[in-house]
């Protein structure tokens, strides 16, 4: 696959510092599919120094501008959606439909959602006898992961543009490629050098040497709770702004007298949908004892309908892990959840298949909130029902882990259902279904984050205020 052999630094692909290179693998095939720089501090230092050297000319560019910049994105974004779609399924392995209306279509919505975002907000407001001014913090620092590898680069880097800030993103080592295809798009767009730049590397080096920059502003990361834990220690040592988007062992709960035909085959899709491999996946289903039963065989029965296979081939509709580490770490789970004592109603812990970093979509039913498939992020297809006996039982069960990402709540009427939903410990819940808003912040309570993503609560983590008395 095409892949360019340097970073995109001050508005042009310029030569790494060093030799090494990552491979990039299609996890369908395990086959080497391209290889890209693994940056140094080196890298880092020079993307940051252009980053800094664009922040004053960007921060005075009048917001409307700005914003006509971000729409600019956004529209190459869509006319480029095929190459995109194309690129995630290679090294992603998500299947080719899913790539082209999520992990494509999300992004193009939420650069649009920016781009009018940008047009119209308040930067500055009257409060009494001040004017208080929002103004970008300066150079951010974008650490993303694989799991969604366009929109998490897009969740920040379109907010971040939007406040005026400039930015240094080092993607994931699994997907670099859609991170080339984004510098390519930012290019297109016309936003200008040094605003935009992109370090590919590793997390230890390039993305160490990124946080712990004196250069960087703020530091916004998405990934694993351990590594957004060492990050915020650095950016607390240092005084810098940061935004940590973590893990999740969100919760769907099947209020009595919900449809429950519709719930367990919307929260199967949640934990089924990119492999499993979403921060917010309902990965615990929440069923009252009485109809406990008939979920679990309903929960079966959904399963079936996402077919294992080829990310290319028609009809698929779940493609592999993204690499054999996470491949070999949800087995591992699946292992600990049959040791454990949950009963396993299909899947397993067998290789699907003899090529590619496959598991089998599992269901645990007779699993108990303290089991580690309970507890634990498995970021895999693996679902855990749960029984409880009235709703307190439930609320303590659904609150009852470190993370607070995700949710969801059935019940018969909208108002029981919010009324529970008021109730959770967590940072975003569907109602009833839900369906994906660009405008509505998202992020985490308890270990699953600080800071919010989307909208205009995702473009204030990128400004700072200033009053001025008169
Ligand atoms: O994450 P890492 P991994 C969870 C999920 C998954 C687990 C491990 O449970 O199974 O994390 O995934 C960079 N300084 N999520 O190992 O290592 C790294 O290069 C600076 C949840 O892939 O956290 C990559 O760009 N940066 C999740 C990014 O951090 C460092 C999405 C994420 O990688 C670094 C992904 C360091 N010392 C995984 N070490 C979500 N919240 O959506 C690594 N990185």
């Amino acid at each position: 696959m095409k892949a360019h052999d340097g970073m995109y630094i001050g508005g042009a692909w310029v030569p790494a510092s060093g030799a090494d290179r990552i491979q990039v693998v299609d996890p369908a095939d395990e086959q080497v599919i391209a290889e890209v720089p693994a940056g140094t501090a080196e890298d880092v230092d020079a993307a940051v120094r252009a980053a800094r050297g664009a922040f004053p000319g960007w921060a005075a560019t009048p917001p409307a501008e700005r914003a006509a910049l971000v729409g600019a994105l956004r529209d190459v974004l869509l006319a480029r959606k095929a190459e995109f779609a194309h690129t995630i399924t290679a090294e992603l392995g998500a299947p080719l439909g899913f790539s082209e209306a999520v992990h494509v279509g999300a992004p193009v919505a939420v650069a649009g959602s920016y781009a009018e975002l940008g047009a119209t907000y308040a930067f500055e407001e009257r409060l009494g006898s001040s004017t208080v001014l929002m103004q970008p913090v300066g150079v951010v620092a974008a650490i993303t992961p694989w799991n969604y590898p366009l929109h998490q680069i897009v969740a920040k880097v379109a907010p971040a543009l939007t406040a005026g800030c400039t930015i240094v993103l080092k993607p994931a080592e699994d997907t670099p490629l859609t991170a080339q295809l984004f510098a390519e798009a930012v290019h297109e767009a016309g936003i200008p050098a040094g605003v935009f730049n992109l370090v590919t590397g590793t997390g230890p080096v390039a993305g160490q040497a990124l946080a712990e920059h004196p250069g960087v502003d703020l530091v916004s990361f998405t990934g694993s709770t351990a590594v957004g834990k060492r990050i915020g220690a650095v950016a607390g040592a240092a005084i810098k702004r940061v935004a940590l988007e973590l893990g999740g062992k969100s919760a769907n709960v099947v209020l009595p007298g919900a449809d429950l035909a519709k719930a367990v085959a919307t929260g199967v899709g949640h934990v089924m949908n990119n492999s499993g491999q979403s921060c917010n996946a309902l990965t615990r289903m929440l069923v009252h004892r009485d109809r406990y039963e008939e979920a679990v065989a309903l929960a079966a029965e959904a399963v079936a309908r996402y077919p294992l296979g080829d990310p290319r081939a028609e009809g698929t509709r779940l493609g592999p892990l993204v690499n054999a580490k996470q491949r070999d770490r949800v087995r591992g789970y699946i292992e600990k959840g049959i040791a454990e004592g949950a009963r396993l109603v299909v899947g397993g812990p067998q290789a699907p298949r003899p090529k590619g970093y496959y598991v089998a979509p599992t269901v645990f039913a007779d699993v108990t909130p303290e089991m580690t498939v309970a507890q634990e992020e498995i970021f895999g297809p693996v679902l855990a029902i749960l029984r409880y006996e009235d709703e307190d039982d439930a609320l303590r069960i659904a609150n009852g882990t470190v993370y607070g990402l995700g949710g969801a709540v059935w019940a018969a009427d909208e108002d029981s259902a919010v009324a529970f939903a008021r109730r959770m410990e967590t940072g975003q819940v569907d109602i009833n279904g839900g369906r994906f808003n660009p405008l509505a912040p998202f992020g985490g309570w308890k270990q699953s984050g600080i800071g919010r993503e989307l909208g205009p609560h995702g473009l204030a983590e990128y400004l700072q205020t200033k009053s001025l008395q008169f």
